[in-house]
């Protein structure tokens, strides 16, 4: 086993990696750049390294500074967490070259599921089922009538060079194709530099799940069942959950095999994840493999009841898997909410500065994975995410409860952030009846607006009104004149956010 990691990340997730490291008797190396020199995970780390400036490019997406960081603290392998360098093939390189282990799949399949076209190729030979669609890229307009012709309306017109749903759009008839073709190739030239569009069946309402997967470098591998992902903010996950409310036994089963042989046909080792679009009724196909641990791992945690980041590094490390698929079951339910400092009210504008107080909840089946602390400031440079309230129970219902229970008792002051956003879906009868698809904030939540708590609102500008009643006014105490007391040094046992 390893003596020394060093994470190549920051917030929550460098934080997770090293408390895995703290419990498996492993020394945790942080590395951070300027502006990150009070940071959580500098200081939870068991030392920390500076890489370099604020910009990502001069720091987390540094190699050269990254591997020059594992050389001098003697690391001997490198946790690259999610975002940043997790699925560059390049990083891998260098690492393989280095003599530094990377913990997660070798640079060839990473490479190979890192190339959507390359990787549509190979599992589409094996017999996995993609979404019906071109094989090629086009420019021509004529080609993709006839491709149309041949997937059947409604088609979707995708930028080959796009990702993350941008640049997509429906086209429901013939008569609008040409159209459409014409502004999405302007638009992808625009916003890419490459016009090449492709098309595809068009999926309504689909759902967004995902499979688990671990393998070893011995050639065992096994899924941890899904993990639903649906309810998405512009193609931004917000709340993820498992198991999945739309799979029956029969379906799990069928799906869980098919990642299996996604993983398989491209030789892909340690965690990673297989990306499905589910429709309404219950066809699947295969997107893409996440090569990473992913944001919304713990929930598959709570309900497999297995440490994702020991079964990394173990893995890593060369050993074999220590459990078969027959061992693994999923028991209750796990909900996932991102908590982001972005500002609901302003169209989700991320909101920098200095968090004032701060109050984790806490409680029976409640987890918290954090990246930050009160009192730290959270710059622009990075993502916005601050961190992941997960809770757990044996049924969803109880689990949702708890999860808006734990929403409500957790107060952050000086920065905007997501969590009453995030309260009122988890609370919304839709969500509660676990119809949860991918259009479900667009049509759920379409003008959400906080509620205004009376009560609340009038308690403080009352007390806002007879403090500055006072302010610079003297009173008379025990005979003696003495500035008027503010309200911080005479209320006793009190707390913000209660
Ligand atoms: C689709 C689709 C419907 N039909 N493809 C969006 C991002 C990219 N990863 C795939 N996406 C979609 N592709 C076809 N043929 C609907 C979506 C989609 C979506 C997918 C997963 C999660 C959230 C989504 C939100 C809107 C659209």
């Amino acid at each position: 086993m390893f003596k020394k990691i060093l994470i190549a990340n920051r917030g929550e997730i460098a934080i997770r990696v090293m408390k895995a490291c703290r419990e498996m008797g492993i020394e945790s190396v942080a590395v951070y750049s300027t502006i990150d020199r009070d940071a959580l995970h500098v200081r939870t780390a068991d030392e920390a390294i500076c890489i370099g400036e604020a910009s990502p490019n001069e720091s987390y997406l540094n190699i050269d500074a990254i591997i020059k960081a594992v050389k001098e603290t003697g690391a001997e392998a490198v946790h690259p967490g999610y975002g940043f360098l997790a699925e560059n093939y390049l990083f891998a390189q260098r690492c393989e070259k280095e003599g530094i282990v990377f913990i997660g799949p070798d640079s060839k399949a990473l490479k190979l599921v890192g190339d959507k076209v390359a990787s549509r190729e190979v599992t589409e030979k094996e017999g996995i089922t993609l979404i019906p669609g071109m094989k090629d890229k086009s420019t021509d307009v004529n080609e993709c009538l006839s491709e149309a012709e041949k997937i059947g309306f409604p088609v979707l017109l995708k930028a080959s060079a796009g990702g993350g749903g941008k640049g997509m759009r429906v086209v429901n008839s013939k008569g609008e194709l040409k159209d459409a073709v014409e502004a999405g190739m302007r638009e992808a030239q625009t916003a890419f530099g490459d016009p090449s569009v492709y098309l595809e069946k068009y999926i309504e309402k689909p759902r967004h799940v995902e499979f688990q997967i671990l393998a070893d470098n011995h050639g065992n591998a096994v899924h941890l069942f899904e993990r639903e992902c649906s309810i998405q903010r512009r193609h931004q996950k917000i709340i993820e959950e498992s198991p999945s409310t739309a799979l029956d036994d029969d379906l799990r089963r069928k799906m869980g095999e098919t990642a299996l042989k996604v993983v398989e046909v491209s030789g892909y080792t340690n965690a990673g994840t297989v990306e499905f679009l589910l429709d309404e009724n219950g066809n699947y196909y295969f997107l893409e493999v996440n090569a990473r641990l992913q944001v919304e791992h713990p929930v598959t945690e709570m309900v497999c009841g297995i440490d994702l980041v020991h079964a990394q590094i173990r893995i890593a490390s060369g050993e074999k898997l220590w459990f078969s698929q027959g061992d693994l079951s999923q028991r209750g339910h796990a909900i996932e909410c991102r908590v982001y400092a972005e500002d609901p009210e302003s169209n989700f504008l991320p909101s920098a500065g200095k968090i004032l107080y701060m109050k984790e909840p806490t409680g029976p089946g409640i987890r918290h994975d954090c990246g930050v602390y009160s009192g730290c400031v959270v710059s622009v440079y990075y993502d916005p995410i601050l961190s992941k309230l997960i809770t757990w129970a044996l049924t969803r219902e109880i689990c949702c409860r708890r999860m808006a229970a734990a929403l409500s008792d957790f107060p952050v002051l000086g920065i905007k952030t997501d969590i009453e956003f995030l309260h009122d879906v988890i609370v919304h009868p839709e969500f509660l009846k676990g119809n949860t698809f991918t259009n479900f904030i667009p049509v759920n939540m379409p003008d959400w607006k906080p509620v205004v708590d009376d009560e609340m609102l009038n308690r403080s500008l009352l007390s806002a009104a007879i403090y500055s009643d006072n302010v610079g006014k003297r009173t008379v105490v025990s005979g003696k004149s003495e500035e008027f007391p503010s309200p911080w040094s005479t209320l006793g046992d009190w707390e913000i956010g209660k």
